[in-house]
């Protein structure tokens, strides 16, 4: 295998027809009638992913590995093995209403730089590291990005294996279930520097029709787990002003979720992405109702400020309508920068390609979020149609995806010599 030099690497390009067969053979996996994906983490279709991603990174001449946690890690060695590996990667578990891109373009795109080196006989200097991350997505199991984040060493590995999904399952069993508890310990895996590529999940890049972002961070995020405490009636008898309606009481509450992060918009953003009425009836007053709330922005100060006013919004409610709204936060990711270095090596991939490109804020949450603050880690970013993401119609382009493929190659290039 030849020595990289840049002349040799220069112009070597992915190749973005089997990046685009490769996104749409693995879209089977928990495919559906609607052309997403619902292939939640640690699922059966997780698991058939997951075989069918070590048996692809094996067929590539990749050593796999498996960490507690269930993260895939596929190792192609370098002239110097004492360094540290260059790492790329994403995840491959998805929303329920997913679709083929998110997480996936990161991970299968590493698939196809390795496969570009591979056929263009071409070493680095630095081992490279591909990842697939388990559970991104925070959909079953919360929080989400919670196997990078205890790689990170946010939460122990205990933690992670003893949380619960709403059927009551744990992360262990789900593990077991599917066979990937793996060995290795979380956190053991050295990694030089981590870069991911992701479409950005919102509109700027499609709009202003730049084809790169070149990520500087992420921003930061709130989780909350919410309970109201009413009380159940009867729906016929009881009259109007003396019911103590908890569904009334979300309602009221959703709507100052929404007038709140106006108040420090546009940037700030709030979800109440689930809402259960507990022992429902279609007789009964509602009494109980339990939901999830989702808070993000990119300053810290300010997801304090919306947190205080979005617990008066609660006291003033609950105190009016003769119930308890508790509001217990779960998870705080602070906002973070990625790493200048790793930042301009991705942007200077992109410039020598020729792509337009502009510097952007992730404003999902992404597995580099957790990394950077352990390694030095950047993203590369390209459009989705409509800014559309975490819905079934999510779509990218095969240009745009073999251009984030070429940025990721030519920005592993830079970092692993
Ligand atoms: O929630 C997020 O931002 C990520 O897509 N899981
Ligand atoms: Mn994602
Ligand atoms: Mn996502
Ligand atoms: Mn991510």
């Amino acid at each position: 295998m030849s020595q990289t030099s840049p002349s040799s690497t220069h112009n070597l390009r992915a190749d973005g027809a089997r990046l685009w067969a490769t996104i749409h053979e693995t879209a089977r996996f928990g495919g559906t009638p609607k052309g997403g994906i619902n292939r939640l983490t640690l699922s059966a279709e997780d698991g058939q992913v997951r075989d069918w991603f070590r048996e692809a990174c094996e067929a590539a001449g990749l050593t796999v590995g498996v960490d507690a946690l269930g993260t895939q890690y596929a190792l192609r060695p370098g002239q110097d093995m004492s360094l540290p590996p260059v790492a790329f990667g994403s995840h491959l578990d998805t929303q329920p209403t997913g679709g083929k891109f998110d997480g996936v373009l990161g991970v299968l795109a590493g698939l196809e730089v390795m496969r570009t080196l591979n056929d263009a006989g071409i070493g680095t200097r630095a081992p490279l590291l591909l990842v697939n991350w388990t559970n991104e997505e925070g959909s079953r199991f919360a929080p989400a990005m919670m196997a990078s984040a205890a790689y990170a060493g946010d939460f122990t590995t205990d933690e992670i294996l003893a949380k619960r999904d709403a059927a009551g399952t744990t992360v262990a069993e789900a593990l077991d279930a599917i066979g990937y508890r793996g060995g290795e310990a979380v956190g053991e895996r050295a990694i030089g520097a981590f870069v991911e590529l992701h479409i950005e999940q919102g509109p700027i890049l499609e709009a202003e029709g730049k084809t790169i972002g070149v990520v500087e961070g992420g921003q930061g995020i709130a989780w909350f787990d919410g309970r109201i405490e009413g009380f159940e009636s009867h729906a016929g008898t009881t009259p109007m002003p003396r019911r103590r309606d908890a569904l009334l009481g979300l309602s009221e509450f959703a709507l100052a979720v929404e007038r709140i992060a106006l108040a420090h918009g546009p940037s700030a953003v709030a979800t109440i992405g689930e809402a259960t009425i507990l022992a429902p009836s279609r007789n009964v007053v509602p009494g109980q109702v339990a939901f999830t709330l989702d808070m993000r922005d990119p300053r810290s100060a300010t997801l304090d400020a919306m947190e205080a006013e979005l617990r008066e919004a609660a006291a003033e409610i609950g105190g009016r309508r003769r119930m308890t709204l508790a509001l217990s936060r779960i998870w705080r990711k602070e906002p973070v920068p990625f790493d200048a270095g790793v930042v301009a090596a991705v942007e200077a991939a992109a410039e020598g390609l020729g792509l337009s490109r502009r510097r952007i804020v992730s404003g999902a949450g992404h597995d580099a979020c957790n990394l950077a603050g352990r390694v030095p880690t950047a993203m590369i970013f390209v459009p989705c149609k409509d800014g559309v993401s975490h819905n079934e119609s999510e779509s990218a382009t095969q240009g745009d995806c073999a251009a984030g493929a070429d940025v990721l190659l030519q920005t592993v290039l830079r970092l692993a010599g």
